[in-house]
């Protein structure tokens, strides 16, 4: 009995296992190495056996070495052994020279670029190896990698020949990190690095991180936010970040850290931090020293400054070169860098004069400063000119600065696109920045040609898919794979990251590389097209529709849609002049109506409802039908994703289908919010009579109500018919009585989830409970209005007239129950 008992809690043990090791959570990311079962894929990687030798001991060679036998061993189930010779080795490890020495047979070809490598064969004693080849030690990690994605996405490697090398030397992702451990525009939980004020104990999670950017060729992470806290770099916190440091290295990974422009004063003792002062410069490097003696591999520094608040060289009458320069020349000895932010602009501008322009800022506050940074400065752009929206032109930055070296800037955490409750995959996004052409000197100047440096701003946290939502972690895989390589096409990282992340079966590969490459048009087409910007609360939390927020106030987002038009006259002719800020032929391009992209035409042009488009469409009716267009093409996410039941893991399905089901409702939000807000400014009714008339719709203030206030929402467009009911206290109840026909319906409940607060809900058919739900999630408000507008369906629901559909809710704490309407949808 005791043995029995004894064998079956083994049992139960080896099945938790099991299951924890392979539990589809998304921990493990791309990185699945799914065990390969078609005989003729494994047959492929035959000659894969034997040994792995490294030819150095490095950490990050090691890394290497052990991510191959870790790969080869989960994807075809053998055990590579070790050795450090390669004779008879299968695969062999190392640095150009190394492999040449050990190997002369290698033929291997020039690399001229750091973290560059050779993935090939040669013979090796009596067999072929397979050879990673790396010009230095990131090199062999990449190429080791590049060689795992290979096998992972069932390629030949007969072959095998590839040179590859990146066409930028530094790949960096940006973590807006506060040290107390929250993360700012972060949505997926608290700090994989900080809380409490200090480093976490537990850096495996970070180690882990450091292993997915090592895998798409990240090689450095600044791991503290911009809006950066002095004590950041105190002398106290040096061993703490070292620690971080040790988890990164054996990856390959840089730490850097992103610095207060006023440290000298605020954690040095001066009283200044006038950047030509000798004493500021001593503190400066007295820092980077201090530093690199406790992390001899340490990356360098952000700057933000002069921005948003931040204090920065105007308080001393200085330049941002003076006080990019004098950081920089702290670390250049320690052969470190400085990117210095360039998104710097007055968040308090004068909203009433028409000639100023937020998107003018970069360029006005820089253009004056190309020669004057020192080597080692990089200078980091936002992609577009104003923030991060849904679409932006390329920030005429890059084309202006001849003489300095620049990065891109561009924003992997969805801030402005849906903070990861939306699928919005980026790449297509980021690839209208880089291959923008800025024929700069009628030259032929693609943006990705004019960029020494890549950065993403992440933000992952400690959700353990990493971003909250299991397809946003392609976008950081995007994110990698363009840096290394801007000409890699969204079409294939999607393939790539589709595969790798859900497998091979090509019905599952297909809808998620469709549901991706449409994600960013779709979101465009809901929240704000024709370069109008994304419509959002711009004030606070940047995420549901807000159309009016950005208008009078001095942050700069404006769209000055009027009664008679929309649009920010950015010409030289009659505008703000930002047109001029590109070279000749491109300001040409944006300075016409006629030539301007219809996808931009708002951002350069204020223009009438009634004026048509390249479409043939007015603007006024574009808005319209893009709206519906956009929420429909988000409904149809959701019903592709239901057809995928089955063909992949319960528990990516089901979170991934949550998140799908919730964007089709939040769209619709934005739908009527944008539409509305536009019939009601422009006055111009929609040509297909659909904003405004909802016809399967129950507005909650027209129920009968029992307990129930009615209240009006702010701002009146993220409610329908700009008015909700709430539940003051107890229990309150809202009915209808249903006259349609009798058959299958879609019941929708359109309620508001605040985050102060788990009201709770129930629907009823008559006596028939059909539903019960507690609004617990949490979204980015304490009020009713466009961030917490959510809908409940439930479906498939039989009725027939005379049907009592009754709603009874009760509130909590702050939270009180406020429904919108309800909505009866026959099913097809
Ligand atoms: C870190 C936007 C964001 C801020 C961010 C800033 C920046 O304004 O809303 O949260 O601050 O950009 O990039 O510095």
């Amino acid at each position: 009995m005791q043995r029995m008992s004894r064998i079956c809690s083994l049992a139960v043990a080896l099945l938790l296992v099991a299951s924890a090791v392979w539990a589809e959570d998304g921990a493990a990311g791309w990185l699945r190495y799914e065990r390969i079962a078609d005989a003729a894929v494994r047959q492929r990687y035959d000659f894969v056996a034997g040994s792995i030798a490294a030819l150095d001991s490095s950490a990050v060679v090691s890394s290497a070495r052990d991510e191959l036998i870790r790969g080869i061993r989960s994807m075809l189930d053998r055990t590579l052994t070790t050795t450090t010779t390669p004779a008879d080795g299968a695969i062999v490890l190392g640095t150009v020279d190394e492999v040449r020495r050990a190997l002369p047979a290698a033929v291997i070809p020039a690399l001229d670029k750091r973290n560059g490598y050779w993935l090939g064969t040669a013979s090796s004693g009596k067999r072929r190896a397979i050879v990673v080849a790396g010009l230095d030690a990131n090199g062999v990690l990449y190429g080791a990698f590049a060689l795992l994605r290979h096998v992972a996405l069932h390629d030949s490697i007969d072959s095998l020949n590839e040179r590859q090398q990146p066409a930028a030397p530094l790949r960096w992702t940006n973590e807006w990190n506060n040290l107390d451990g929250s993360i700012e525009r972060g949505y997926a939980g608290p700090s994989i690095f900080f809380e409490a004020g200090h480093v976490v104990t537990d850096l495996a999670r970070a180690r882990e991180y450091a292993r997915l950017l090592a895998s798409v060729g990240v090689n450095g992470c600044a791991v503290n936010n911009v809006n950066a806290d002095a004590r950041a770099i105190a002398p106290d916190f040096i061993p703490q970040l070292a620690r971080i440091a040790d988890v990164f290295r054996p990856w390959g990974v840089s730490l850097a850290l992103s610095i207060d422009f006023s440290s000298p004063m605020k954690i040095g003792g001066l009283d200044t931090f006038d950047p030509l002062d000798a004493r500021v410069a001593a503190f400066w490097k007295a820092r980077a020293d201090d530093i690199y003696r406790a992390i001899p591999d340490f990356g360098g520094f952000v700057l933000k400054a002069d921005s948003e608040g931040r204090l920065g060289p105007s308080a001393y009458g200085r330049t941002h070169a003076d006080a990019a320069n004098v950081v920089a020349r702290a670390v250049a000895p320690h052969r470190g860098v400085l990117f210095y932010r360039g998104f710097v602009y007055d968040h308090l501008m004068d909203w009433r004069n028409p000639k100023n322009d937020r998107a003018r800022a970069a360029v006005d506050n820089f253009k004056d400063l190309d020669g004057k940074f020192d080597a080692n400065v990089i200078l980091q752009i936002k992609n577009g000119p104003i923030d991060f929206q849904v679409r932006e032109p390329a920030s005429p930055l890059f084309a202006t600065l001849e003489h300095t070296t620049e990065a891109i800037e561009l924003q992997i955490t969805q801030e402005y696109l849906g903070q990861q409750r939306h699928v919005v995959f980026l790449p297509p996004m980021w690839k209208e920045t880089l291959d923008f052409d800025m024929q700069r000197g009628n030259q032929p100047a693609p943006v990705k040609s004019l960029v020494s440096g890549y950065v993403g701003v992440s933000n992952v946290g400690r959700a353990v898919n990493w971003f909250g939502h299991d397809l946003a972690m392609a976008n950081l895989y995007g994110f990698g794979r363009l840096a290394w390589n801007p000409d890699n096409t969204s079409a294939q990282i999607a393939r790539e990251w589709t595969a790798q992340t859900f497998g091979h079966d090509p019905r599952v590969d297909e809808v998620v590389d469709d549901i991706l490459l449409n994600s960013w048009r779709a979101y465009e087409r809901y929240t704000g097209n024709l370069g109008i910007g994304t419509l959002t609360d711009i004030i606070r939390a940047h995420y549901g529709p807000g159309i009016e927020s950005s208008e009078r106030n001095g942050w700069g987002q404006w769209h000055r849609a009027d009664g008679r038009g929309v649009g920010m006259d950015r010409t030289s002719a009659t505008g703000t002049g930002f047109t001029a800020q590109y070279p000749p032929k491109v300001a040409a391009m944006f300075e016409s109506l006629e030539r301007t992209p219809d996808e931009l035409l708002l951002f350069m042009h204020h223009v009438p409802y009634t004026h048509v488009l390249k479409s043939g469409d007015t603007v006024i009716q574009h808005i319209y039908d893009e709206h519906y267009r956009g929420a429909e093409d988000a409904a149809g996410f959701a019903e592709r994703w239901r057809g995928l039941d089955g063909l992949i893991d319960r528990e990516r399905y089901s979170s991934v289908l949550a998140k799908l089901e919730y964007q089709a409702g939040h769209a619709i939000v934005w739908r009527d919010a944008v539409t509305n807000w536009f019939r009601w400014i422009s006055g111009i009714p929609d040509a297909r009579g659909r904003v405004g008339r909802y016809p399967n719709r129950v507005e909650a203030e027209s129920m009968r109500l029992d307990r129930f206030a009615v209240e009006a929402i702010t701002p009146w467009e993220t409610a329908s018919g700009a008015q909700a009911i709430r539940c003051p206290s107890g229990t309150c109840t809202a009915t209808t009585t249903f006259s349609g026909a009798p058959g299958a319906y879609d019941i929708v409940v359109q309620y508001f989830d605040e985050n102060d607060g788990a009201s709770k809900f129930t629907l009823s058919v008559g006596t028939r409970q059909i539903d019960t739900w507690v609004a617990n999630d949490i979204f980015p408000s304490r009020e009713p209005n466009g961030h917490t507008s959510t809908r409940r369906v439930v479906r498939n629901v039989q009725l027939k007239a005379g049907d009592v559909l009754k709603i009874e809710a009760s509130p909590d704490r702050e939270e009180f129950a406020v429904v919108d309407y309800v909505e009866i949808v026959s099913r097809p």
